[in-house]
């Protein structure tokens, strides 16, 4: 079993497309696994607590539990509309998850690993952590990034970070495959050569500054720093420590080094690349039980970074209702190469939607299923006895797609992956042009060429359909309908997939458009 997890989600605004393309890209890599023949759990969910939410709650004069609710809900239904399907949710305002951050904080209070003590200094509100002099940009002063920055003195609780900080440069020297792509590796490994002796991380906020939040188990006048909280979602609803809770998964049978986190650039350092493999080990995880940490780049609008104070935020929503969630989900995987920044733009989206979507791949089904049905009524000859170079050249492009798909999309690499079956539908379309199956149906004498190459298309977008599937699931069943695929042809695994999929004498039923073209008009 594979756990694949996601950054779980401020709840203190609507979901963006950067929230949207990494639970899309966690749904694609989990479907293909399916495909490929592994087990997986998807845990994806929620961040409900914390300084940013409480804010904006009192912006809007209610309970922080009724606008992370609210904002929760938004995120719930976008999921649904995109067809994100997770196996386990994670909202941190479950008690569940309360009972198991509270016991990993007594267990290092226990362990001796927190210590309290009084610090003066400057507090970033919108980071929500204390600022020191590195922070400082070149004038000596704290730049915009930080948002508002307060000076504060408080007593608080720590956690002796700075202890495991040689191990963790150790483990990350070693395993090479602890955070994908390589460059993110070299990242953190130059924030952890730079990190400071006895830095460690300050864990509680008194309550008197935020309430919203897990309380301290062993100091009930504070509450627990968000980070905390939230990355502990990941072992949490995955069963740690929750042997009689016959809810949640088993641990054991979930957790291993195979479990991977899917995160944006934003959040690796400190995060997840220090805090939270030091909060592993300091809780007793071997370097065997590390998970992986996946970072993708972030989307761009037009260039500029996407915020509210721009007015650049894009609507997820928005876009699946125009483009349907999987012209959506097929832009947000394809045009962006896993690990880089991409830029939004709507002539991006309008440009792959038409041409790839609605011409290449929408007429190649739909005039491949039309002329079955006008010329053979619908039935395939998979051996009429004839071939020739272009059609051994289809079967050999089909070879190649399929393993450059599985390499691809086993290094996380949808984008290379969806290439690789592009080239395949372009190569058919052009194959028909060539063909012209048309002027060999006027041909008595070509009786079995013509049933060669309608064949071999169907035979094309019968296997592009099951490699699309990851991307696109409703698309994908939709063309399979029309090509009345029985449900075994439909389950099979990549593994097993090759040509000769479609037998002899099967059936397709009607074409319907799979993706009709849009006529945008123009934007003012
Ligand atoms: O960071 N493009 O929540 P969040 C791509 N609650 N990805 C983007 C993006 C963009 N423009 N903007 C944000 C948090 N993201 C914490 C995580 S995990 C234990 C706690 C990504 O709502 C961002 O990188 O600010 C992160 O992975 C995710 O969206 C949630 O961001």
């Amino acid at each position: 079993m594979r756990l694949i997890t996601t950054a779980i989600d401020y709840t203190n605004g609507s979901p963006h497309i950067g929230h949207a393309y990494e639970k899309v890209l966690a749904d694609v890599l989990t479907r293909y696994d399916r495909f490929a023949g592994r087990d997986v759990y998807f845990l994806t969910g929620v961040d409900q607590h914390g300084q940013k939410v409480q804010q904006s709650a009192e912006k809007e004069n209610v309970h922080p539990a009724t606008y992370a609710n609210r904002i929760t809900k938004g995120f719930l239904k976008l999921w649904e509309t995109l067809d994100v399907k997770y196996d386990g949710w994670a909202a941190t305002t479950d008690p569940r998850h309360a009972t198991c951050v509270q016991a990993i904080l007594q267990k290092l209070h226990d362990d001796g690993q927190l210590y309290k003590k009084s610090h003066q200094g400057f507090y970033s509100v919108r980071q929500e952590q204390f600022l020191t002099d590195r922070d400082r940009n070149e004038q000596g002063e704290f730049g915009p990034e930080w948002g508002e920055v307060q000076e504060v003195e408080e007593e608080n609780w720590y956690f002796k970070l700075s202890d495991h900080v040689e191990w963790l440069r150790g483990f990350v020297e070693s395993h090479p495959d602890f955070v994908f792509p390589e460059f993110r590796r070299q990242e953190l490994l130059n924030a952890l050569e730079k990190s400071e002796k006895g830095g460690d991380l300050c864990i509680s906020r008194p309550k008197s500054r935020l309430r919203w939040g897990i309380e301290l188990p062993f100091d009930p006048e504070f509450v627990t720093y968000v980070w905390f909280d939230a990355l502990t979602n990941y072992i949490s609803f995955a069963g740690y420590e929750a042997a009689d809770n016959a809810e949640l998964p088993k641990f054991e049978s979930l957790w291993s080094s195979e479990t991977v986190h899917i995160i944006g650039k934003d959040i690796l350092v400190p995060p997840h690349g220090i805090y939270w493999p030091i909060m592993l080990h300091a809780i007793g995880f071997s370097d065997e039980q590390m998970p992986k940490l996946l970072v993708h780049g972030w989307w761009n609008i037009r260039g500029e970074k996407m915020s509210k104070s721009l007015g650049n935020v894009v609507d997820p929503a928005e876009l699946a209702e125009t483009f349907g969630p999987d012209g959506l989900r097929y832009y947000l995987v394809r045009d962006i190469a896993t690990g880089a920044d991409a830029d939004f733009s709507p002539e991006r989206i309008i440009t792959r939607f038409n041409s790839d979507l609605a011409n290449d791949f929408g007429n190649l089904c739909n005039r491949t299923l039309n002329m079955v049905k006008r010329y053979r009524g619908g039935e395939l000859t998979a051996d009429s006895g004839y071939d020739d170079e272009i059609c051994q050249a289809l079967r050999s492009t089909g070879d190649s797609a399929r393993a450059g798909y599985a390499e691809a999309m086993d290094n996380n690499l949808p984008h290379l992956a969806l290439e690789h079956v592009w080239k395949w539908i372009v190569q058919t379309n052009q194959f028909a042009e060539q063909s012209a199956p048309w002027a060999l149906a006027k041909d008595e004498d070509k009786a079995a060429q013509l049933d060669a190459v309608l064949y071999h298309m169907a035979e094309v977008i019968a296997e592009v359909s099951l490699l699309i599937a990851p991307v696109m699931p409703a698309a994908a069943a939709n063309l399979q309908d029309q090509l009345r695929l029985t449900p075994e042809q439909r389950s099979i695994k990549l593994g097993d997939l090759g040509w000769g999929l479609l037998p002899s004498g099967h059936t397709t039923g009607k074409p319907k458009p799979l993706f009709p073209r849009l006529q945008l008009e123009k934007e003012d």
